[in-house]
């Protein structure tokens, strides 16, 4: 795949004070167990990722141009040999290269500076400067790469595979032998390398998961998640526990092979308003984008009293109101804790309500007497496979 060119010259130099102030980082804590045993590869490698990191700030130098050579040709019986110094050699690029292999931005949390060789100057014998190598960065697909300064979106690494050069390495100087004419033939001219590039990044992973879980605060969200796979993340009964999503993989009931399996996102509660940035709306919005489909979990009995009906309508206007894609993404209804709510034509109620006002099926459960697991995983995987037919 052909390289693009994203940046122009001249960028910043950040100090590492203000880069530490800045610095976002996203922690999410998943299970240490493997899901399938010792063997299980795929578990191993998903599983045993100590943090997923969703942001780094980090700094690129592309290499310097190496300098050309002054030298005159100088050999026995060879008089005035003539000019021989070569061009300096081009300094590397910083590439970034979209990896399936790679699925967090951990690997660049540990390292601020990120740095191309520069080239070597050319030699005498009209020899030309080696150029410098490529730095090349590999980040997980689904990588946006911001300047850290103007907040300019540089490059979505979108695709597995493409790659996109950020800092182009200096151009090498030109030796003598370049200037020689006809009437200029000793010429002791030779022009240094461009300088470097610096430029300070940011770096934001968007969360690719099959199902993002979604719903008011409080709505059962982490809990559910914990019940689902083996993710533990933290559980309360206070709204905003969760403020980044954690991620877990739930295996398909019945499948002894542990071959079908889901990528789960516990994404932080929405509130009213989020779409306009209210509690952080913004920042958990953004991590739904790119979830394939969204669980909706509707409280039965909100502990603060609200209406399960008007919840679940607040939280529809509020993925319209941030974009008509987050509007569209399929989405699977569900009434959650219905342990609260025992009697069977309560239940019913206010499920018919609820599917009344959102046109389709609506799935009940509850994670503290795990009823309603098996057919929520089963609707999403079929979900899934619809996206992955319709693709
Ligand atoms: N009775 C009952 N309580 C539940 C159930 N699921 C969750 N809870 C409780 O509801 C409270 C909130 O659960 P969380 O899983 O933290 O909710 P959340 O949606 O992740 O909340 P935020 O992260 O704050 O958005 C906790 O006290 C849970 O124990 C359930 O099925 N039945
Ligand atoms: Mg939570």
């Amino acid at each position: 795949m052909g390289r693009l060119l994203a940046s122009s010259k001249a960028e910043v130099n950040q100090s590492v004070g203000s880069m530490k102030k800045n610095a976002r980082k996203y922690c999410h804590t998943l299970c240490p167990a493997s899901p399938g045993g010792p063997g299980d590869l795929w578990g191993i490698i998903r599983y045993h990722v100590p943090m997923f990191v969703d942001e780094a700030i980090i700094t690129v130098s592309s290499g310097k141009g190496g300098s050309g050579c002054v030298a005159f040709r100088r050999e026995k019986h060879v008089a005035k040999g003539g000019p021989s110094g070569g061009d300096g050699g081009n300094g590397g690029d910083v590439v970034f290269r979209a990896d399936l292999n790679v699925d967090t931005l951990h690997q660049l949390t540990g390292k601020h500076h990120w740095t191309a060789k520069k080239g070597r100057p050319g030699e005498p014998k009209q020899a030309h400067g080696a150029n410098g190598e490529d730095c090349i960065i590999r980040v997980a697909p689904g990588t946006l790469i911001y300047n850290h300064s103007s907040g300019e979106l540089l490059c979505d690494l979108d695709e597995d595979g493409k790659e996109v050069i950020i800092a182009k390495g200096g151009r090498g100087g030109f030796g003598n032998e370049h200037f020689k004419s006809p009437i200029n033939q000793t010429p002791r001219t030779c022009t240094p390398g461009e300088p470097a590039v610096e430029i300070t990044l940011r770096l934001e992973l968007k969360l690719i998961a099959d199902v993002g879980l979604i719903g008011k605060p409080n709505a059962g969200k982490s809990t559910l998640l914990s019940v689902l796979s083996r993710a533990r993340p933290k559980i309360a009964d206070y709204p905003f526990t969760t403020l980044e999503p954690n991620l877990g993989i739930a295996f398909l009931p019945g499948d002894v092979h542990r071959l079908r399996q889901l990528v789960l996102a516990d994404i932080p509660g929405l509130i009213q308003g989020a779409s306009k940035g209210q509690g952080l709306g913004h920042e958990f919005l953004r991590h739904i984008e790119r979830t394939r489909m969204l669980v909706h979990l509707v409280e039965v009995e909100p502990t603060d009293e609200s209406d399960p009906i008007v919840n679940y309508k607040v939280i529809c206007e509020e993925l319209a109101g941030y974009s008509e894609e987050l509007a569209n993404k399929p989405q699977v209804v569900v009434l959650s804790k219905l342990d609260l709510l025992p009697d069977p034509d309560d239940q019913k109620e206010l499920i018919a309500k609820l599917e009344k006002a959102s046109g389709g099926r609506v799935l009940a459960l509850s994670s503290a007497t795990r009823q309603g697991m098996d057919p929520l995983l089963n609707t999403c995987w079929d979900q899934i496979n619809k996206l992955n037919t319709a693709e």
